[in-house]
């Protein structure tokens, strides 16, 4: 796709270069969740490629940009302003890479804190940004690297779970969409074991 090239060279000049890094880790493992799950690879590239864009926007101008259009701020981000990195990042792939494409403006949007209710293209994204290869930190990567790979929605579940018991160590506050999302993926998981 020409259009990625051009996106790449683009994002390099405003990225360091482990953002950028981890940028083409996140790219290249959402193509291979959308070779695994038959969805449109060149759409998951640019989805991966783009989910960060906004993120060494300064908090002062991700408020700004909320505010001309109209995005709304929940008070947890405005608490906490890097969360806002997804919502901008979706803003910016829109107005300054010119994405028109509303599935992936949306995956962009919830790649943090993930919904209720993903598509697959939010899945693959909100996925393959926690097990790119240069990702190292995360307990449990390895199960989690493999189960990508085999459900997407108990990752999704799982990824939530691990985050929520990281954060809860910690002392920023929790995004109640974080909470919200996991307890949606828990008991859909639970229903469909009744049946
Ligand atoms: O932008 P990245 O670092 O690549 O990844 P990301 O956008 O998924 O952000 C990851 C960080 O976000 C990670 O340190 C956990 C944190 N996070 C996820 N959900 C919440 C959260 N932080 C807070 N304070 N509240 C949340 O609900
Ligand atoms: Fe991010
Ligand atoms: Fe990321």
């Amino acid at each position: 796709m020409k259009d990625l090239e051009k996106y790449q060279k683009k994002l390099q000049r405003y990225m360091d270069k482990s953002r950028y890094q981890h940028t083409l880790g996140v790219m290249y493992t959402a193509a291979s969740l959308a070779m695994a799950y038959q969805y449109d690879i060149d759409k998951a590239m640019l989805a991966g490629l783009l989910h960060d864009c906004a993120k060494n926007v300064p908090h002062e101008k991700k408020l700004e940009l909320c505010k001309k259009y109209q995005v709304e701020v929940t008070d947890i981000e405005r608490e906490n302003p890097f969360l806002l990195h997804a919502k901008v990042g979706a803003i910016i792939a829109r107005k300054k890479y010119h994405v028109k494409d509303e599935e992936i403006l949306h995956a962009i949007a919830v790649h943090t804190t993930g919904a209720p209710n993903m598509n697959t293209l939010d899945m693959i994204l909100f996925i393959a940004d926690y097990i790119e290869p240069g990702r190292d930190k995360a307990k449990n990567l390895g199960q989690v690297r493999k189960m990508a790979y085999q459900n997407l929605e108990h990752t999704v579940e799982k990824i939530l779970s691990d985050t929520l018991n990281y954060l809860n160590g910690k002392s920023g506050r929790i995004d109640p969409t974080t909470e919200l999302t996991y307890q949606y993926y828990k008991n859909r998981r639970e229903l469909a074991n009744e049946h």
